[in-house]
């Protein structure tokens, strides 16, 4: 068993003008394909865990035996990373909705003031690394900056939403302007994708109800 580049779920100039072609030929045919090469390798004395769901294997990070371990964070993560990041990409993005939204607005106040909170997490994040929103399965909502390939799934939360600001994800588009790309990117967030997640994440939020969170719906 190996791990396998999935296939882009629209085309590669499908996200022009905010991402262009070239730039997605090259992040997704050279970028995330030399992290599934580069875990496949690290794994080959292992097969029993690469028949294993890479979220798996990056959630017990801890157990796994050392000899791998750092691939599975480096590779597995960039390999797990860029699956869910071009699943969350849409053109012309999708409107945030249901019980995300209300999470969001519970959370943060306004969808504006969510953005701007995540981009300010983007933009301070040294180095190479990705901005996330993450939940603890409890319905609680979180921004973090992570470096490297850094996994949210190893510190047990699951991951909604994600941006990527490894510089090879917007040089091409928009050279040192990192706050630029994050602004651009908004147009092109799946929300419905985010949202989706949010849901299996936290089997009692009804799909698409809508409803504004009570407190009293979160444990502890
Ligand atoms: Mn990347």
């Amino acid at each position: 068993m190996a791990y396998d580049l999935p296939a882009l779920p629209y085309a590669y100039d499908a996200l022009e003008p905010v991402l262009s072609e070239e730039a997605m030929r090259l992040h997704h045919d050279k970028h995330h394909k030399a992290y599934v090469d580069k875990l496949n390798k690290a794994l080959e004395p292992y097969p029993d865990l690469a028949r294993q769901p890479i979220e798996m294997l990056l959630r017990d990070l801890e157990t796994l035996p050392e000899a791998v371990r750092k691939d599975v964070r480096n590779q597995g993560g960039g390999h797990a990373n860029h699956s869910l990041y071009w699943e969350t990409l849409t053109p012309g993005g999708s409107e945030l909705s249901g019980a995300l939204k209300a999470a969001i607005t519970a959370s943060f106040g306004t969808h504006e003031a969510f953005k701007a909170k995540f981009q300010e997490a983007g933009e301070k994040l040294f180095g190479s690394g990705w901005a996330w929103l993450v939940t603890d399965g409890a319905g609680k909502l979180e921004i973090l900056g992570l470096p490297n390939q850094d996994s949210p799934f190893s510190q047990g939360k699951t991951p909604l939403l994600l941006c990527d600001l490894w510089e090879h994800a917007y040089y091409p588009d928009y050279q040192n302007r990192r706050p630029d790309w994050l602004k651009a990117w908004w147009d092109i967030v799946d929300w419905s994708a985010a949202a989706e997640r949010f849901v299996d994440a936290r089997p009692y939020v009804r799909a698409g109800a809508g409803d504004p969170l009570q407190s009293g719906d979160l444990p502890g």
